[in-house]
């Protein structure tokens, strides 16, 4: 199942694949994961302008931070110790406490991490979230509302 996913990376870009693969591929993210991203308070979080649609650029722009915070070192990449950080439920402020715990899951990285080498890169994070924006895209016009956003069984169970 990871291999799907490496598969639909490689060839990103070409988001109607994506988004068919996605909804039969059961294992984008972990339960836990889906759970805490599809929740209200995280979409807030990251529709920056606040009216109630993210977009593509948005949820950028917001993971983008998230890499920053995450990436300790200030390198192109995130290593397991900066994934996890000094305790797994160290919050981090751009998050709700849920989410952040279920991303720094070692799972998690394993499911972004596409070549396998350890590290997960900006690249990797960006398209990897690219990925499950297509997927919670339901409706396909590039904005997530928030029905699509609390919609079940996107991103697997
Ligand atoms: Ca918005
Ligand atoms: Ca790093
Ligand atoms: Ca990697």
């Amino acid at each position: 199942m990871k291999i799907q996913f490496k598969q639909l990376a490689l060839a990103s870009g070409i988001f109607l694949t994506v988004t068919t693969s996605a909804f039969a591929d059961p294992m984008l993210s972990t339960g836990g994961y889906a759970r805490q991203l599809q929740n209200m308070e995280m979409m807030k979080m990251i529709d920056a302008d606040g009216n109630h649609m993210v977009t593509e650029a948005e949820s950028d722009a917001y993971h983008n931070s998230v890499f920053d915070a995450l990436n300790k070192d200030g390198d192109d990449s995130l290593e397991a110790n900066e994934w996890a950080g000094p305790s797994k439920n160290s919050k981090l402020d751009l998050t709700t406490g849920g989410y952040s715990r279920e991303l720094r899951s070692m799972k998690m990285m394993r499911l972004m991490d596409v070549d396998g080498d350890h590290k997960v890169t900006r690249e990797e994070f960006l398209r990897y979230h690219r990925v499950i924006f297509a997927s919670l895209d339901h409706s396909g016009d590039k904005e997530i509302s928030a029905t699509e956003w609390s919609m079940k069984g996107l991103l697997g169970k």
